[in-house]
């Protein structure tokens, strides 16, 4: 029995990601949706700001513990509840899997952040074109690299043939892409790797428009 708690938002890839590893591992667990937009967005509420001082999702509280960034949150999981490893125990491939994660969660996904792209928009006046523009072009700069990475160790997924966090990063990512019409057929080792991942259903049911909050 667990008792755990996903706070997050249909759309939120950081959740997405914590989704689809709850989903592999076959854990059961309650959303609690933070609406990200509404009424200037839930996450600057004061009850979410006592779960989450930094005011972004996802958060996962299981029994006593409480636990924001969805990197250490998966490595969490990964540890109490091993079934469906996401990092391998060792080897070279558990630094692959590593970089590759942090290629996406640390280069592309921050610069295109709800608040980033907020603050572009209201505080430097960029346009609504400009700031699509800016999106575009840092997946673009991140999948360029990453695609010549998974020239060298991909196999059926990111690295080799064994599911892992790498993967679990991609596949919000290109849906973050595909939202902002990225030409996602400049990077075909990506799609192939999507398109195979998108069918096994912890990914699946992980999608946004699966969940509950999804407009
Ligand atoms: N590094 C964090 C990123 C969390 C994050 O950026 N969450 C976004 C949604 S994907 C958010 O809550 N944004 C709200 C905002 O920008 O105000 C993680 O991996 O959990």
């Amino acid at each position: 029995m667990t008792n755990i708690t996903l706070y997050g938002y249909w759309r939120s890839s950081a959740a997405y990601r914590v989704r689809i590893v709850l989903n592999l591992k076959g854990l059961n667990y309650q959303m609690s949706p933070v609406h990200l937009v509404r009424n200037g967005g839930e996450q600057h509420s004061d009850a979410f700001h006592q779960l989450n001082p930094s005011e972004l999702v996802p958060v996962l509280t299981d029994g006593d513990i409480t636990l924001s960034q969805s990197l250490a949150i998966i490595e969490y999981l990964d540890d109490v509840y091993p079934q469906m490893p996401m990092i391998p125990a060792s080897g070279h491939d558990k630094y692959q899997v590593l970089s590759l994660a942090q290629d996406i969660a640390s280069d592309i996904h921050p610069l295109n952040n709800l608040r980033v792209l907020q603050y572009l928009r209201q505080h430097l006046a960029v346009s609504e074109e400009q700031k699509d523009a800016w999106y575009r072009h840092w997946i673009q700069v991140g999948f360029t690299a990453f695609e010549q990475k998974l020239l060298r160790r991909s196999g059926q997924y990111c690295v080799g043939d064994t599911l892992s966090l790498a993967d679990v990063c991609l596949v919000p990512q290109v849906y973050n892409a595909e939202r902002f019409h990225v030409p996602m057929q400049e990077y075909p080792q990506i799609q192939r790797i999507t398109e195979r991942l998108r069918r096994i259903p912890g990914f699946a049911r992980a999608a946004p428009e699966q969940q509950p909050d999804s407009e």
